[in-house]
């Protein structure tokens, strides 16, 4: 007697598309094939695409920001957005504030998470404090914690690390076996171009996006791409927006080194004309790095079908807009400087992939599914997520591929009060969630509660074992 059974659906996962029934027990994936009988609960899945739960691997929650900004989203809000989007495992960020240990930072984001999610979480570090405790001590112990993960940024004043400290990052990372996310932008390039702005009186939101041109996503690329060559460690470039970082990835790889390049909805479906809206409107869009134009749309489209992108995620960093703890603070009300980075995105990242990417005909199904799922598993150590296969945690999402819809704010759950998204017409949602073993969303309708997810520690990634040869 099985807990579940999933029948008539077609199966999708990185490697096969084929139709059978899924058998689910105690919370794990046990049999696939045809005709099983014999559950507690029969989910008819006929005409719909049985697929692993999408796994978001770049979101941020409840991230202190500074000057009275406070993030649209807690682990609350932003996990049952992220399940509404078909996702059953996201991995926040973890944020150290300068002077404060690893250990205290992740002690207050548990706090946060424990008890309210409805999707799995994990944790990544972002360490923007290299001390040498936080190097040779705190960091190891972490990363054999199951925090295997950590970004370092090469902008953001009080954020930034300079070389020294990101080679002495990468260097734990090698000892450790941890992998290494770099946000890539040349702070003092994007200084010197915001002081020529603020001289010209061009303070609007546009002025975001062209004080941080695609040079300096490439100039920092390519730092970040060959610190980690001296280094000898793999690393993550997140958030890719263009063709010359795309290109910076593909000649590291010729060179023979472990990359992994990750981009993102708003660099397929926005432009930097989004953020010159009027009455501030273009804040809704200010986000690093910022979104280009069609030709760069067009750059990352071409990275995601040759491979380049081996993680597709949306950098859900949600703030409110008409919100004086928002996007229109009183600060940043009179300076783009002064707008918070930052977009919601994890609810609408699949539906827009699927969209724009499976029924258009530019990736298949099985891509799909790397893109969003498996690869992410992976690539940061979660070990029985991301796949359909005996053994798996039974996080399964069921697609209504033609389902049409128009992206709205209004029908979203999650806690900003805009989608940079609105307006968008995608086809295909996902209407039924499962997250390990128990059904959270059935067509459409909220069953699960919080605390239905779970914290999960990560193993190392498979990528940064060392070579045999
Ligand atoms: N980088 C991110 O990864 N997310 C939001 C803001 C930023 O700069
Ligand atoms: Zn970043
Ligand atoms: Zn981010």
């Amino acid at each position: 007697m099985f807990d579940i059974i999933i029948r008539n659906g077609t199966v999708a996962t990185a490697s096969d598309i084929f139709k059978a029934d899924v058998a689910v027990l105690d919370g794990r994936i046990v049999q696939i094939g045809e005709g099983l009988a014999d559950a507690a609960r029969v989910i008819d899945a006929a005409g719909r695409l049985v697929v692993p739960g999408g796994i978001d691997s770049h979101v941020h929650l409840s991230q202190p920001s500074g000057n009275g900004i406070v993030m649209a989203d807690d682990f609350e809000s932003g996990t049952r957005s992220a399940l509404f989007g078909g996702n059953t495992t996201i991995l926040p960020f973890c944020l150290q504030e300068k002077g404060q240990s690893l250990r205290e930072a992740l002690r207050g984001y548990h706090a946060l998470a424990d008890g309210n999610c409805y999707t799995d979480v994990s944790f990544h570090l972002i360490v923007s404090d290299p001390s040498p405790t936080v190097l040779g001590q705190e960091l190891p112990a972490l990363v054999a914690d199951g925090y295997p993960s950590f970004k370092v940024f090469m902008t953001y004043e009080g954020l930034r690390l300079n070389d020294a400290q990101i080679l002495q990052t990468m260097d734990v990372a090698r000892r450790t076996g941890a992998l290494v996310m770099v946000h890539c932008e040349n702070e003092d390039a994007i200084r010197y171009l915001i002081g020529q702005h603020e001289a010209a009186g061009d303070v609007a939101p546009k002025a975001h996006a062209t004080t941080r041109p695609v040079v300096v996503e490439r100039e920092a690329t390519h730092r970040a791409l060959s610190l980690a060559e001296v280094v000898d460690v793999p690393v993550v470039i997140v958030h890719v927006s263009n063709g010359a970082a795309i290109e910076e990835i593909r000649a590291a790889r010729a060179r023979g080194r472990k990359v992994i390049g990750e981009t993102c909805p708003q660099y397929l479906t926005l432009t930097a004309d989004s953020l010159e809206g009027m009455d501030w409107e273009g804040a809704k869009f200010v986000c690093s790095p910022p979104p280009r134009d069609e030709a760069e749309q067009a750059n990352c489209w071409r990275g995601i079908e040759t491979g380049v992108f081996d993680l597709f995620s949306s950098d859900h960093c949600p703030f409110r807009y008409d919100d004086s703890k928002g996007k229109l603070n009183p600060k940043g009300k009179t300076s783009f400087r002064h707008i918070p980075n930052g977009i919601p995105g994890v609810e609408t990242r699949l539906p827009i992939l699927f969209s724009e990417g499976v029924m258009k005909g530019r990736i298949d199904l099985s891509r799909f599914v790397a893109l969003t799922a498996t690869n992410h598993a992976r690539i940061y150590g979660l070990e029985t997520k991301g796949s359909i296969a005996v053994g798996m945690d039974a996080d399964i999402a069921i697609w209504d591929p033609n389902i049409t819809r128009t992206i709205r704010h209004a029908d979203l759950h999650d806690g900003a009060d805009y989608s940079p998204y609105e307006g968008i017409n995608v086809t295909g949602w996902p209407t039924t969630v499962i997250l390990g073993g128990k059904v959270m969303i059935q067509d459409g309708e909220l069953l699960g509660q919080k605390g239905d997810g779970r914290y999960r520690s990560r193993s190392l990634s498979g990528l940064t074992r060392p070579s045999v040869s």
